[in-house]
């Protein structure tokens, strides 16, 4: 598939209804109750993902930002190396804003490349597409509406040039929201799928003074807050459901133990929730939670240990003058 003007690829596998359905009948039968953060990115939960982006506690995207900035020319170096052509391949696109930065470079530099923008919000990648395309529209814009699996499944299999090199763009720390053993599966998922020489440029979120981290998820403009609620906002809608919004609380933790930072919405009374199309009513104790995210920050060991585990070698570690997020460069 060559689109001049791409479209969303026919196979799309997001998490849709009936997933949600499945994990809202299972997540609330467990004790603690959990709901997964795949189910955040609605077309509302991704605005407001764009958005806490933005907020001053937030210092995950600036930092990164300011790490690509700053490093555009020597990435560019590694992923083209002797200025051969790569596809960029991008898990967890979102609103592409720290790529941009990485497009316009390259773009500058006459650098041959294509870009395949993958996410589980079809919204959000409609608009990154559009958007990308009118600034830039001699690129190859590849878009995938999928889980990042399959992505990187079928992109390893249809390669435009066979002697291209591929580059996995993982960034944001969103490697934070999986466990530590899924992170290595993934991984190795990853590394298998890719062909030696082959790159992967992933952000991590390190850990550094908890009480940073700890307001990164609970600023004060409320905007983690709204995102966390709109998961109820989404069942609601998506399978009828009578969330009472306001009687649900948005709570943080982070252990610098674990390194985790965990979000929770907690029942404000003992109250019964209906959701009307799993034909199922939920009841929830004064204070009882819901488990929604793990937002998980690294070591540079724990990076080491990661790229060893999963076979890869890690080539190159870039930081941000606070030393908060490093972008680390996994060679297959
Ligand atoms: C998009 C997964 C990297 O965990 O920091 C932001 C999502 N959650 N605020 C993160 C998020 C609450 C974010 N990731």
């Amino acid at each position: 598939r060559h689109p001049a003007h791409a479209e969303l690829t026919a196979t799309t596998d997001a998490p849709d209804r009936l997933d949600l359905a499945r994990e809202v009948r299972e997540g609330l039968n467990k004790t603690p109750k959990r709901i997964s953060s795949r189910f955040f990115y609605d077309a509302e939960g991704s605005r407001l993902f764009a958005e806490i982006m933005h907020v001053p506690e937030y210092y995950l995207t600036r930092s990164e930002y300011e790490i690509l900035d700053t490093h555009k020319a020597d990435l560019l170096h590694c992923f083209s190396h002797d200025g051969k052509p790569f596809e960029l391949i991008e898990l967890g696109a979102g609103d592409g804003l720290k790529t941009k930065v990485l497009l316009e470079y390259f773009g500058a530099q006459n650098a041959s490349f294509t870009y395949a923008p993958v996410d589980i919000s079809a919204d959000a990648l409609r608009e990154l597409t559009t958007d990308i395309q009118s600034q830039w529209p001699q690129l190859t814009v590849n878009p995938q509406h999928a889980e990042y699996l399959t992505a990187i499944a079928q992109l390893s299999q249809r390669r435009a040039d066979e002697s291209s090199r591929l580059v996995v763009l993982f960034l944001g720390s969103n490697i934070g929201n999986f466990a530590p053993a899924e992170a290595v599966d993934f991984f190795r998922t990853i590394s298998e799928a890719l062909r030696p020489g082959d790159l992967m440029l992933t952000g991590f979120d390190l850990q550094k003074h908890p009480a940073v981290i700890h307001a990164a998820y609970n600023d004060r403009q409320g905007l983690t807050r709204a995102f966390n609620l709109n998961l109820l906002r989404r069942i609601n809608r998506e399978l009828g459901a009578n969330f009472n919004l306001s009687a649900f609380d948005h709570y943080e933790t982070y252990s610098p133990e674990t390194g985790e930072a965990r979000s929770y919405l907690v029942s404000q009374k003992k109250q019964t929730v209906t959701i009307e199309d799993l034909q199922q009513t939920v009841s929830f104790e004064a204070g009882e939670v819901i488990h929604t995210e793990i937002s998980r920050k690294f070591t540079r060991p724990d990076i080491e240990h990661l790229a060893r585990q999963s076979g890869f070698a890690l080539t190159k570690w870039f930081t941000d003058c606070k030393h908060y997020f490093a972008d680390v460069l996994f060679r297959k």
